[in-house]
């Protein structure tokens, strides 16, 4: 005989900073929840990531949750940016404050989720325990959570080691004194590169495109600013929640462009921003990711930059990016380009002599053969959809949400999905989600979908869906809003384009304050362009 799944009113997946707050949000509510983790602990991104080097590119002060005032008053960050130990603490921390473990399983991995029409539930398999059902199924799968190697031949005859910075293991990796080659130069090893050159005998760095990156300045937080922030922490989440990124709020974006400034201020405002460090360069003028004439004004300045620092002009000039800066996620680094002026550190790059295959002994190029003893794979993620296409989620008429998506992701506000009742994606594509502060968007999403159940409940409905039309208008309204930008302009994971095979769309909504009225509005409109049964 088989016995029914346990009906819970919510499940969540994922125990990353969504997938928590969500639990805590859901048990206030008093809800039956359930959130299921692959890992073995919270933490999610943090939990993953563990690379030499690896640390979050927001400031600590504002990459944290702003939804209990006692916590963010007590809790104290060490370093302007934190690094993934220290985030993954505090991960632990609000998991043993709000009692949350009591509330994961750990260690299972969701498989499947199928909606029963007839029982107007989800039905939620994992590879280990008991199928489950839920009212309410929430995706706190991740954006970045996904990883991905590239299928180079001969990579399984490579005798050494081989690791991905997004599934680092968990004990380390002791990489001294061995020659270690990294493919990948996007934010993962641009952090780790300079880090492994420190243990490494000799460092080969594999580069398909360059990156832009921006220095971080990261040093420990000074208790002062520390204070004077909490002294009115409200203040300080308010005014980042007006900008476009959700952080970023103490050194705001120049109202003005940057062919209207003159050549010495223009000069003069990304140097005082490349010397304070980090995101805000890209606030210098209004209309760098708007106008390709305003943009290169900033490229221009940081190929200077680059041609600066690195002492080789060759590998100056393969190390600077060609491509709108901005385009692909910007970078922040502690020491990127000098670890090129390091003589065990060489550059390869690969649009000049790509990887023709990994051999037992290493990596081999159009112009010769690397020896190495490990291969570090910093070739990102499947970004936003890469996820739950992994989970087989089908909704109504046995519809899977990876063919509904096969030509890129259709959803209304990112939350909802039209033919899968009672689905929330938190952060997921058409929300601006990977574009801002993850916390912001994160806690945002997790009060609007806690409001939303809260007003299915009061009113006796058992189902919400995003209806077709809705979506649609909302998919070509994300689509326009991309249009207006440069970001369509290069091979970003924004566009899927690192995914073989991937539909290039754009996936995140550029704007945070604009998008949070409307969802807002959605809310107060009786969840306008959703159906309620
Ligand atoms: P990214 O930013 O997607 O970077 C991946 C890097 O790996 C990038 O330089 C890619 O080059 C490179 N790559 C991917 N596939 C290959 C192959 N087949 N051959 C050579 N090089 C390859 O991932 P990260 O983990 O660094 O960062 C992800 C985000 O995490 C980051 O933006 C922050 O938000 C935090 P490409 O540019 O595609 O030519």
């Amino acid at each position: 005989m088989t016995e029914s799944p346990r009906p819970f009113d919510m499940v969540i997946v994922g125990a990353g900073f969504a997938g928590m707050y969500m639990l805590h949000r859901a048990r206030g509510m008093g809800l039956d929840a359930l959130v299921i983790e692959a890992g073995t602990g919270v933490g999610g991104t943090w939990f993953w990531n563990r690379y030499p080097g690896a640390r979050c590119d927001v400031e600590s002060m504002e990459y944290s949750y702003s939804f209990d005032d006692d916590l963010q008053q007590e809790w104290e960050w060490s370093e302007r940016y934190a690094g993934q130990p220290e985030i993954l603490r505090y991960a632990e921390h609000v998991a043993d404050r709000f009692d949350l473990r009591s509330g994961i399983r750990f260690d299972t991995r969701v498989t499947a989720a199928h909606w029963d029409e007839g029982a107007g539930r989800w039905t939620v398999r994992a590879d280990a325990g008991d199928a489950v059902s839920a009212q309410h199924l929430v995706m706190a799968t991740g954006c970045l959570s996904a990883a991905m190697t590239p299928a180079i031949p001969g990579a399984e005859r490579f005798a050494g080691d081989t690791f991905h910075t997004g599934r680092w293991p968990h004990e380390g990796v002791d990489l001294t004194g061995r020659r270690v080659g990294v493919i990948g130069t996007g934010s993962s090893g641009i952090q780790s590169i300079p880090v492994i050159a420190e243990e490494a005998s000799e460092l080969v760095v594999f580069q398909r495109t360059p990156a832009y990156t921006v220095p971080a300045r990261n040093g420990p937080l000074d208790p002062a600013e520390a204070e004077a922030i909490k002294a009115d922490y409200g203040k300080l989440r308010a005014a980042d929640r007006l900008m476009p990124t959700a952080f970023g709020s103490r050194v705001p974006r120049r109202d003005e462009g940057a062919l209207q400034a003159d050549d010495d201020d223009r000069l003069a405002e990304y140097e005082a921003r490349w010397d304070r460090g980090g995101f805000t360069f890209l606030g210098s003028f209004n209309d760098l990711l708007l106008d390709p004439a305003a943009n290169e004004t900033a490229a221009e300045f940081v190929r200077g930059k680059i041609r600066g620092v690195v002492q080789d002009p060759e590998v100056a000039e393969r190390l600077a990016p060609s491509q709108v800066i901005g385009c692909k996620r910007l970078c922040i680094d502690t020491g990127y380009y000098e670890t090129f002026n390091r003589p065990h550190v060489s550059l390869v790059d690969l649009r000049e002599t790509p990887i023709e295959g990994i051999t037992p002994t290493g990596i081999g190029t159009t112009a010769g053969h690397h020896d190495l003893d490990a291969i570090v794979f910093a070739t990102g993620f499947d970004a936003m959809t890469g996820a739950l296409a992994r989970i087989d989620i089908r909704g109504r008429d046995g519809v899977a949400l990876r063919d509904a998506w096969a030509a890129g992701p259709h959803t209304y506000l990112g939350l909802g999905v039209s033919g899968f009742p009672n689905l929330f994606t938190i952060t997921g594509p058409g929300s601006p989600s990977v574009l801002t502060n993850m916390i912001v968007s994160i806690e945002h999403h997790v009060d609007w979908i806690s409001d939303c159940v809260a007003h299915l409940r009061a009113h006796g409905h058992r189902t919400i869906e995003a209806t077709f039309d809705a979506q649609e208008e909302w998919v070509d309204f994300v689509n326009s809003v991309a249009g207006l930008t440069l970001f369509p302009t290069c091979n970003s994971w924004y566009l899927g384009a690192n995914v073989p095979g991937k539909t290039r769309v754009f996936m995140p909504l550029p704007g945070f304050p604009t998008y949070a009225e409307t969802c807002a509005q959605v809310a107060a409109d009786g969840y306008r362009g959703f159906a309620l049964g």
